[in-house]
């Protein structure tokens, strides 16, 4: 066989391993986290608190406390960082066996994942079926691998931002990186061009323009956590301070 040839199939099978680490990874976090998350709020909680319908997690579909909205509010600190898309990068690091710090590039060519979810905003507003597209953070989990310490993750945005998240909420599947919503690319208020979603916390959780994922091996306050804001952020529990 031709020398090309050889070295293309190579690099096939190496994409391939690649995959198949993913996949394997993947599935043992699935294992390794299956208990907690069951047990966590969304999925457990006996008595969820809201009003509706129930959703497709079986929580009230608005939760205690809130108001539902058409427009879409933009809350933040105040600074819109604006990040060229040759510019962004995502590191990913501490509590793992392979950090990475990923191009625009790499981060679209990992799994896309597409998803409908509500977003939940502390100061009382929610927003419904939100067509979300991204990288799960399940899949940059299995990227990472997490040791067997990390049990926390920390979130760091472009704007000095920071918020904490348990892993197993970090590892629900509508848990995206989303870059488009509404077929439309992120808008830099909304933190484009990349943020982050958590359907079933406050969405102060997810961090708009995301740069960095730390895992952690005890959990640490961010940014609202530090200034009263729940730890664990679940709306069906009105669990809004701490
Ligand atoms: N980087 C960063 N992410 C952030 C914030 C922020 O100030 N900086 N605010 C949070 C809060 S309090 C909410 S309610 C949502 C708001 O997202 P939106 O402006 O797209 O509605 O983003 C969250 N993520
Ligand atoms: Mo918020």
């Amino acid at each position: 066989m031709c020398l090309i040839n050889t070295i293309y199939l190579r690099k096939i099978q190496n994409v391939e391993d690649k995959l198949e680490k993913i996949v394997a990874s993947r599935m043992r976090l699935k294992a390794r986290f299956e208990e907690k998350i069951k047990n966590s709020p969304s999925i457990a909680d006996e008595k969820p608190m809201g009003q509706g319908d129930l959703n497709r997690h079986g929580m009230p579909i608005i939760p205690v406390g809130q108001t539902l909205t058409e427009k879409w509010p933009v809350l933040d600190l105040g600074y819109h960082p604006k990040i060229e898309l040759k510019n962004w990068r995502l590191k990913i690091d501490g509590e793992v066996e392979n950090p990475v710090l990923l191009t625009w590039e790499d981060f679209m060519n990992l799994p896309q994942t597409e998803d409908t979810s509500d977003f939940h905003c502390v100061t009382t507003w929610s927003k419904l079926n939100m067509p979300w597209k991204g990288v799960s953070l399940m899949d940059l989990a299995a990227l990472v691998q997490p040791k067997d310490s990390a049990t926390h993750i920390m979130c760091y945005g472009y704007d000095t931002y920071t918020t904490n998240v348990s892993i197993e909420e970090a590892l629900k599947p509508d848990v995206l990186l989303a870059h488009t919503v509404y077929d439309e690319p992120l808008a830099l208020e909304h933190g484009g061009p990349v943020r982050m979603i958590t359907p079933q916390l406050y969405a102060w959780k997810g961090s708009k323009w995301i740069k960095r994922i730390e895992f952690l091996d005890k959990n640490k306050r961010g940014f609202w956590e530090e200034r009263g804001y729940s730890n664990t952020a679940y709306p069906w529990r009105n669990d809004r301070y701490s």
